[in-house]
């Protein structure tokens, strides 16, 4: 699609929005969709770390590998999901501050171990 095309005043909001969307500009910089695949395994989180932007929607498919798990977070998150053994749990978040994520299940003492960090940057 071509520039031209954004000034054609009949276009519909519709036609300039999907054009915004194809386009990788810094425009996008807020409410960008970042997905992330986290698995719970031997009483760690993988990755460990998850590095966003300030208002970056944060897509999370958790899987508890071994055991059940959970993906918890405090602070403005309040978020606790929890996983099965072999299960995937998937959910959303708009990405506010830095927080620890971490297994709040009792089943093993070994859970209060396995933490993470999102970083918003
Ligand atoms: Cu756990």
């Amino acid at each position: 699609m071509k520039k031209i095309t954004l000034g054609l005043v009949c276009l519909g909001a519709f036609l300039t929005s999907a054009y915004v969307l194809a386009a990788p500009t810094a425009a996008l910089a807020q409410g960008t969709v970042r997905e992330f695949s986290v698995r719970g395994d031997g009483f760690a989180f993988s990755p460990s770390r998850i590095e966003v932007q300030k208002d970056d929607i944060v897509k999370i498919t958790f899987t508890a590998v071994d055991i059940p798990h959970s993906f918890s977070m405090d602070g403005p998150y309040r978020i606790a999901k929890r996983a099965g053994a072999g299960q995937t749990v998937t959910f959303e978040f708009r990405a506010s501050g830095s927080e620890r994520f971490y297994c709040n299940l009792t089943q093993d003492e070994r859970c209060k171990g396995m933490h993470g960090e999102l970083v918003v940057k």
